[in-house]
């Protein structure tokens, strides 16, 4: 099994390769998905916790007080304590619309993402328009081949179809949102999201595993933690502890 630093090596795009490279410098494979929806609390809860995490998630358009001074300050952040912007914006229309959508409007998610999203619903025209204009900015994409909710029709086919687009464009899209590792090709990234230290679900059809299962058991590389970790008491220590949780099941993977 190899290691994250090792699949580097394999990646083309400068964002799979940074991403693995510093999840093995900072011996951190978690994500934080910070789901707040003020600036203060978003850039408060970053700064807490960015010594512990891989990547930070955002879902910019909940943040009722967005300006563009809180996109410089996320990037300051980023620099400061070495890690990822993801923005989750689960992109779904025609490569034309999605283009537009990711460099244009309020947000000009382009700019500033490190990564970002995709559904595969409307097919590779997808991924060709966040492509024209992400991958001249060195940007990579992730591909929704699974989602964590109860009753996701991502299954089946359509996973094993978003396999095959993501293969086809392997140069923009760096990994897959996934319960589990689908794909034997060491460069594709895979982030699994829906995860606590105890199993579970939510009331609105979320489905929790444990970083053990995803990680060492389904083979996923990236813990996705949200409420697990803000709605903490004490959110530092209990990223601490997930961050510890996810790194000992990928060791308990690779050795
Ligand atoms: P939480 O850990 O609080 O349940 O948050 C999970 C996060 O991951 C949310 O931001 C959600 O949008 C995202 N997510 C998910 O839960 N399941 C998926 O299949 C894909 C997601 O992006």
């Amino acid at each position: 099994m190899k290691t994250f630093s090792e699949r580097a090596t394999l990646c083309t795009n400068p964002t799979a390769i940074q991403l693995l490279t510093l999840m093995d410098e900072k011996k951190s494979n978690l994500a934080l998905s910070l789901d707040v929806t003020t600036k203060a609390e978003l850039l408060k809860i970053a700064g807490d916790l960015g010594p512990e995490i891989c990547i930070l998630k955002t879902h910019i358009d909940i943040v009722e007080d967005f300006d563009e001074d809180l996109i410089h300050q996320l990037q300051q952040l980023s620099t400061q304590h070495q890690f990822l912007i993801f923005e989750d914006r689960k992109f779904a229309d025609i490569g034309n619309t999605v283009k537009l959508q990711y460099e244009k409007g309020i947000y000009h998610i382009s700019d500033w993402a490190h990564i970002t999203n995709a559904h595969t619903v409307p097919g590779p025209g997808i991924i060709e328009g966040l492509k024209q204009a992400g991958l001249e900015k060195g940007r990579g994409l992730l591909l929704l081949a699974e989602m964590s909710s109860k009753g996701t029709l991502a299954k089946g086919t359509y996973t094993q179809e978003t396999l095959d687009m993501a293969q086809a464009h392997d140069d923009f899209v760096i990994g897959f949102i996934t319960t589990k590792k689908l794909l034997d090709d060491p460069k594709f990234i895979n982030l699994t999201p829906g995860v606590k230290l105890k199993a579970g679900t939510d009331d609105l059809g979320q489905q929790y595993n444990t970083p053990e299962k995803v990680i060492t058991e389904q083979g996923s590389d990236v813990i996705i933690v949200g409420r697990g970790i803000y709605h903490a008491k004490d959110p530092i220590t209990e990223a601490k502890a997930y961050r510890k949780a996810g790194w000992d099941a990928y060791l308990a993977r690779v050795q």
